[in-house]
C-alpha cells in the first residue's frame, strides 16, 4: 500500500486557534488537487483549505467546531495512483458515491476516480440537521445587510450546500415577490401588484430627490420613536405688525411672511431649551449640544421636497431672514441649491400654511431631534373669560424624538414658541 499523504494547515500568517466552520470531505471521498477540504474562519476572514494532493480520504482528523493552527493535521489521503481504479471497489468510497444524485453525469463519474470529483453534488439543505448555515463571513455579512436571517435559507447552491451570495439574492427576490421579505426590522415588504389587471396604467420614474427622501424618511420612521404634539398660537398682533411692515415696503422689496416670525420664535425657544438644538450620538449614549442655530425650511419643488438651511438664525433680523428665505426657496425651486446649502440644520420647519390644513404629523429630519409643522392660520372665536374675541390662531405641530425629548419638555417648548408668537416683543428680551 502506498504511503499516505498527510494534509496539514498551511502557514496562514501567524493566526492561532482558527475555527473550523465546516469539513467538506469524509473518509472514502475522492478528492482532487486544490479541492476544498474544509472551511476555516478567523474573526476577519474565511478561507477554504485546499487539498495539496489528490487521493482518497483515509482518515479525517478535524470536525466542525474544532480549532486549528498552522501544522494541524487535517486528513490523510491515499494517493490517487495507489487508489482502486473505481471508487465502488472500496466500501467507504461506495458510500460516498451513493450520496451523489443518480444523474447520467454521476453514473459516468463513478467509473473513474478523478472524474467522480468533477461532479457537483446537488444542493443539500444547509441547515437540515439544525446546524448553523454553511456560509462564509462575507456572505453572512451580505445577508445581514439585507436583513436576511441566513439560517432561513434552506438550500445553498455551493459545494455541500454552502450558501453563496446568489442564494441570498434569490431568497430576497423570492420573498419580495411573495410579499414576505423581512426588512431590517423584520417588517414584511409590500407585495408587488400588477395594477394593469384592473385598468390602464403608466409608469413614471421617481426623481432622484424623491427616491433619496423616501429612503431617508423610511429610515427615520423605523428608527425614531416620534411623538407629535399639537397646539395653536395666537398670532393676531404678530399678523397686524407683519401687515404694517409690508405696507412700508416698496413694490420691489420682498414681503415679510409669517414664516420668518415663526423661525425667530422657534430659535428663541431653542435657546431656552437647548436639548432641542442637539443630536443623539450614533451609539445613543450621548447628546451632542450645538452652539450654533441653523434652521432648515422644507420647500416644495417640482422635483420633490428639499430643505435649504438658514444659518446662524439667532444673529439675523427679520429683514435679513426674509431676503434669505426668498433667495434659498427660489434657488430650491430652480434646483440650484448647492449641497452645502442643505447641510448643518439643527431643526426643521415644514410649513403648509400657504395651502391649508388644520394639523399634520411631520417626520423629524434626523439626526435633528424635532421638527415644527405649520398649517393655515384662521380667525377663531377665543374666550377671554368674559367674551369671545376674534383671534387669528396658527396651528402648530411639534414632532420630536422621544428618546431625547420628554412629553413635558415638548409641551413646554411649544408653550414658549406660542408665547414668542403671541407677543413678538419678547423676542427682544
Ligand atoms: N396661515 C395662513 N396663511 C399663510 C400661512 C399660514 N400658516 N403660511 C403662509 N401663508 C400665506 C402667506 O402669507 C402668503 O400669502 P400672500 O400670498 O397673501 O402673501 C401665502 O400663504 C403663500 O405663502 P408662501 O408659501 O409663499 O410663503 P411662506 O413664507 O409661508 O413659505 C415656503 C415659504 C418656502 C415654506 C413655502 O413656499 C413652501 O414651499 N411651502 C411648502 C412646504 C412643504 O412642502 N412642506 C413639506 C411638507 S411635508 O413635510
Amino acid at each position: 500500500m502506498a504511503d499516505l499523504i498527510e494534509i496539514k494547515v498551511p502557514d496562514v500568517g501567524n493566526v492561532e486557534n482558527i475555527d473550523v466552520v465546516d469539513v467538506l470531505v469524509k473518509p472514502g471521498d475522492a478528492v482532487k488537487l486544490e479541492q476544498t477540504l474544509a472551511i476555516l474562519e478567523t474573526d476577519k476572514a474565511s478561507m477554504d483549505l485546499p487539498a495539496s494532493a489528490a487521493g482518497i480520504v483515509q482518515e479525517l482528523f478535524i470536525k466542525a467546531g474544532d480549532k486549528v493552527s498552522e501544522g494541524t493535521l487535517i486528513v490523510t489521503l491515499l494517493p490517487t495512483e495507489a487508489a482502486p481504479s473505481s471508487v465502488a471497489e472500496t466500501e467507504e468510497a461506495s458510500v460516498a458515491v451513493a450520496e451523489q444524485p443518480a444523474t447520467p453525469a454521476v453514473v459516468a463519474a463513478v467509473e473513474t476516480v478523478p472524474a467522480a470529483v468533477e461532479v457537483k453534488a446537488e444542493p443539500v439543505p444547509a441547515n437540515a440537521s439544525g446546524k448553523a448555515a454553511h456560509a462564509t463571513p462575507a456572505v453572512r455579512l451580505f445577508a445581514r445587510e439585507l436583513g436576511v436571517d441566513i439560517n432561513k435559507i434552506s438550500t445553498g447552491s455551493g459545494r455541500k450546500g454552502r450558501i453563496l451570495k446568489d442564494d441570498v439574492k434569490k431568497f430576497v427576490k423570492k420573498a419580495m415577490t411573495e410579499g414576505t421579505a423581512p426588512s431590517g426590522s423584520g417588517i414584511p415588504a409590500m407585495p408587488s401588484v400588477d395594477f394593469s389587471q384592473f385598468g390602464a396604467t403608466e409608469e413614471q420614474k421617481l426623481s432622484k430627490i424623491k427616491r433619496l427622501t423616501g429612503q431617508n424618511l423610511s429610515r427615520v420612521w423605523l428608527n425614531l420613536p416620534m411623538v407629535t404634539y399639537h397646539d395653536e398660537a395666537d398670532i393676531t398682533e404678530m399678523e397686524a405688525f407683519r401687515v404694517a411692515l409690508n405696507a412700508e415696503k416698496s413694490k420691489d422689496e420682498v414681503k415679510v411672511t409669517g414664516l420668518v416670525f415663526i423661525i425667530k420664535a422657534l430659535v428663541a425657544a431653542m435657546e431656552q431649551f437647548p436639548q432641542f438644538n442637539a443630536s443623539l450620538s450614533a451609539d445613543g449614549e450621548k447628546l451632542i449640544l450645538k452652539k450654533y442655530v441653523n434652521v432648515g425650511i422644507a420647500v416644495d419643488t417640482p422635483n420633490g421636497l428639499v430643505v435649504p438651511v438658514l444659518r446662524d438664525v439667532n444673529r439675523k433680523g427679520v429683514n435679513e431672514l426674509t431676503a434669505e428665505l426668498a433667495e434659498k426657496s427660489g434657488k430650491a425651486r430652480l434646483g440650484k441649491l448647492m449641497p452645502a446649502e442643505m447641510q448643518g440644520g439643527c431643526i426643521t420647519i415644514s410649513s403648509l400654511g400657504g395651502i391649508g390644513g388644520t394639523a399634520f404629523t411631520p417626520i423629524v429630519n434626523a439626526p435633528e431631534v424635532a421638527i415644527l409643522g405649520v398649517t393655515r392660520a384662521k380667525m377663531q372665536p377665543v374666550w377671554d373669560g368674559k367674551e369671545f374675541l376674534p383671534r387669528l390662531m396658527l396651528p402648530l405641530d411639534l414632532t420630536y424624538d422621544h428618546r431625547v425629548i420628554d412629553g413635558v419638555e415638548g409641551a413646554r417648548f411649544m408653550a414658549a414658541i406660542k408665547q414668542y408668537l403671541g407677543d413678538i416683543r419678547r423676542l427682544l428680551l
